[in-house]
């Protein structure tokens, strides 16, 4: 490690905000499930997850961004701290989700990104929310970005794998990988539309 290098940015009370904004959100995502359920709906989500972006992650996103590498810039402009992963069953269920934490009061919708009606070249798809959650804290209340993923079970099956290309160092036949990944995200995608349709059919009869 070099000499004056920052190392840590984060104070305690800084990671007690992030935990609970990871913890707001998904407190809010089972709220919706339990009430969907409630009300005889089908629960629209097959799981959640949450992580907090590591503090050595988040200096290096800081530097290569050329931003501030302290606490307050890592708030202010990097806006995947802290990131929820929610994975549905079916298209539908995406957007139907999606919608219901647009109508959150209190979330503030800052961006929407629709990798789904707009796949990505390499055929990424996947529905982004940057959300700002409030955190009630003792004397305030912090606004925190969050970054909500939401796709189906083959979107995010997908997204492993091509993920693990990417880190991947030194991998073989690359340029065919690439075109196979392609291949299947199409393929995916028309077979999340044809079990959606029959899904409506069953429920329709
Ligand atoms: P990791 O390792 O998953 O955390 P922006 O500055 O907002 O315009 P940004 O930040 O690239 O651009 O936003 P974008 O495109 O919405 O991507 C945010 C996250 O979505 C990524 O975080 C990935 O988790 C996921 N993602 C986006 N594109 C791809 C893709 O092509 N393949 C896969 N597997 N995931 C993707 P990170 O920090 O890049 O990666």
């Amino acid at each position: 490690m070099k000499k004056d290098e920052i190392t840590t940015i984060y104070s305690q009370t800084d990671k007690v905000i992030l935990e609970a904004a990871m913890e707001e959100v998904m407190l809010r995502i089972n709220l919706i499930r339990k009430q969907e359920v409630a009300l005889g709906l089908r629960d629209p989500v097959e799981h959640v997850k949450g992580r907090l972006k590591s503090e050595k992650s988040m200096i290096e996103k800081l530097k290569k961004k050329g931003y501030p590498i302290t606490s307050e810039s890592a708030f202010s402009n990097v806006r995947d701290g802290v990131g929820i992963r929610i994975v549905c069953m079916f298209v539908d269920d995406v957007y139907r989700l999606a919608e219901t934490i647009r109508n959150q009061g209190d979330f503030l919708i800052v961006k929407q990104k629709d990798y789904i009606e707009n796949p990505k070249s390499n055929g990424y798809r996947s529905l982004h929310l940057i959300v700002k959650v409030p955190v009630h804290m003792v004397d305030e209340i912090r606004k925190v970005f969050v970054e909500i993923q939401i796709r189906t079970i083959a979107m995010d099956t997908w997204a492993s794998l091509e993920h693990q290309l990417k880190y991947k160092q030194n991998v073989k036949n690359q340029e065919l990988i690439v075109d196979e990944l392609k291949r299947c995200a199409s393929e995916l995608a028309s077979t999340d539309l044809s079990m959606q349709m029959i899904q409506k059919m069953i429920e329709d009869s």
